[in-house]
């Protein structure tokens, strides 16, 4: 990662360098994340259908799925609290001069990233809020897999033909339950495959932000910005290694560094999906969650758990709304804290999916809709750093929610290395 990042910042300095990494070395980063996401729907269709017939009964699976969903919405809540509290004490928004903005809406609105993020928003805008449940019926089984933005339907498919396998004789599930328990046990030797190519993809990845983050005077108005968007973060980190100490007594820099290498490609890859082979891998193998739990947590929380994206949405929407002097009410916050949790459940786990959400939320509270560009292009420039930062978020809840889940139905093993801290 070190050697990625300084190789970028070198390359940066010689003439031509910002070509070699993106024609020569960002490739071999860009097969890493696509390998990564291709095994992704075949390891949450597997993993959740194996982990829900191991289950034995239905009661069981309802304890767990109902815990994890208490869970998941309530440190999303708490993500978005925090951000709009700290949104409201430091303000990053009113800074920002009326010439500033004028250049921006110049120089940004009609930019091709942000009128895609505004197009791909329009599409979300038409279906509402909630169209995340709908999209999770797929109308073709087999469509479905086909496809890897359609997680939600693959993962809601999962758990239906898993919990119908429960509701069947257990001898005349056996055949399908052999099949999927050798099917994930194939995947999650594709993924130990894939990432012995870790070194080589992360070097990659983290070159070719170096090279094309670029600068821009934007960026300096945008410090604050980001910075409360940052202290945000890690507050949910410390909220997060709270809740650990006091449910399941793990010493949390034991679980922080436990989890670093899924921390670590959720930060160079953007992508709570191309993470979750891992996710998983290092909660199950070195937090001692048992498979039962984590089979099912950590695919559905890596698709619809987004603390990190729903803080961010809140600041964000705030910081637009200050920065183009659209007032808000207390009741506008309010309203945010519901939107930015569907916004966050609805957005996929893939690189920027956040920010085109974000407009969900805009939406909700009023933003003038000729302003959307505008505001769209106030955070764009430092939008990929923080989708970095907030899928390590992301990930970190999934896990935490996955070991409190364990913990509560006697489901959390110690481990050799332990992390007790008594
Ligand atoms: N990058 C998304 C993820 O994979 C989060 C986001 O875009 O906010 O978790």
């Amino acid at each position: 990662m070190l050697f990625g990042l300084l190789f970028g910042v070198l390359m940066l300095g010689i003439n031509g360098g910002k070509v070699v990494i993106q024609n020569w070395i960002n490739p071999f980063g860009i097969i890493f994340i696509n390998l990564l996401k291709l095994i992704a729907i075949p390891l949450i269709l597997a993993s959740i259908i194996k982990g829900i017939s191991d289950l034995k009964d239905i009661a069981k699976f309802k304890v767990i799925g109902l815990r994890s969903v208490i869970l998941f919405v309530i440190t999303t809540i708490m993500a978005i609290s925090i951000g709009l509290v700290l949104v409201n004490i430091f303000s990053p928004g009113k800074g920002i001069s009326p010439e500033t903005i004028t250049r921006i809406t110049n120089d940004f609105a009609s930019d091709q990233g942000v009128q895609s993020k505004l197009a791909e928003a329009s599409l979300q805008k038409e279906s509402g809020p909630l169209q995340f449940l709908v999209d999770m019926v797929p109308d073709n089984a087999f469509n479905a897999m086909s496809d890897n933005k359609l997680m939600l339907q693959v993962i809601f498919f999962s758990v239906f033909l898993g919990v119908s396998m429960l509701l069947i004789e257990e001898e005349r599930a056996k055949p399908l339950k052999m099949l999927f328990d050798s099917l994930n046990d194939a995947v999650l030797k594709m993924v130990d495959l894939i990432m012995k190519t870790a070194p080589l993809a992360v070097f990659a990845l983290l070159a070719n932000v170096v090279v094309s983050s670029g600068d821009s005077d934007l960026l300096l108005a945008l410090v604050k910005y980001a910075g409360v968007v940052i202290l945000g973060l890690f507050l949910m980190i410390v909220f997060y290694c709270v809740v650990l100490v006091l449910v399941t007594g793990k010493n949390p820099f034991w679980f922080l560094k436990i989890l670093s290498p899924a921390q670590l490609l959720a930060f160079s890859t953007s992508s709570s999906a191309a993470t979750l082979p891992i996710t998983m891998e290092r909660v199950e193998n070195h937090l001692g969650v048992d498979k039962e739990v984590s089979s099912f947590v950590l695919p559905v929380g890596a698709t619809i758990n987004m603390d990190g994206t729903s803080l961010y949405q809140g600041v964000a929407a705030v910081f637009i709304s200050q920065a183009l002097g659209h007032h808000l009410e207390i009741t506008d916050q309010l309203i945010i804290i519901l939107t930015a949790l569907l916004a966050s459940i609805g957005s996929a786990a893939v690189p920027g999916a956040g920010m085109v959400m974000l407009v969900i939320v805009l939406e909700s509270i009023g933003f003038p809709s000729d302003k959307l560009a505008v505001g769209l292009a106030l955070i764009f420039a430092v939008d990929r750093p923080l989708d970095m930062l907030r899928t390590v978020v992301n990930v970190t809840g999934d896990a935490m929610v996955s070991m409190v889940v364990a913990k509560s139905i006697g489901k959390l093993h110690d481990m050799p290395n332990n992390g007790n801290l008594n």
